[in-house]
């Protein structure tokens, strides 16, 4: 019997936390089917992502734990998916414990552990840093020249 498993996220810069998480996943069931969030619904969730929602799909797609993906633009929407796609399990990292328990009147609710020490919000931040120290060392080569041309 084809055992589904649905789950949810933005998976903005793929990492190996995403992956780790669609591997546990996929080893739950035979099929995994993900919502990604569109970039509509994560304006609304506050996010602001580095990749499109077109990107974000195409990478889930291309991870071989995804069997199928599908747009997630609202919080409401998760009863009908698992529905349509037959889901025996629902799952997510457990950032999310409880979170969404109500929904074990239809499906298996299932939260597992999340990778540590990484995230998108860690690897923006570290981007971010790094530009932020590229941007000074230019600054202070500026000022030299400045100081050499002055001189002449
Ligand atoms: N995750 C993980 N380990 C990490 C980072 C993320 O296991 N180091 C898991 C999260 O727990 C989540 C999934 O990867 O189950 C996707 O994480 P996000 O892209 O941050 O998802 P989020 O924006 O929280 O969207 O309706 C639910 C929302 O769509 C969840």
């Amino acid at each position: 019997m084809n055992r589904t498993v649905i789950t949810y996220g933005t998976f903005d810069l793929f990492h190996v936390g995403h992956v780790r998480l669609l591997k546990r996943l996929a080893k739950l069931g035979d099929r995994l089917v993900v919502g990604c969030s569109t970039d509509q619904f994560n304006e609304l969730k506050g996010k602001r992502t580095i990749m499109s929602y077109a990107q974000r799909k195409e990478m889930l797609e291309a991870c071989r734990y995804v069997d199928s993906v599908f747009p997630e633009s609202n919080w409401e929407q998760k009863r009908e998916d698992i529905l349509r796609e037959q889901a025996a399990i629902f799952a997510m990292g457990d950032d999310w414990a409880g979170k969404f328990d109500d929904l074990a009147d239809i499906v298996e609710v299932i939260y597992l552990p999340r990778t540590q020490d990484i995230s998108t919000t860690e690897i923006k931040e570290l981007v971010s840093s790094v530009k932020q120290e590229k941007k000074q060392e230019l600054l202070n080569v500026c000022d030299h020249l400045i100081s050499l041309a002055q001189r002449l």
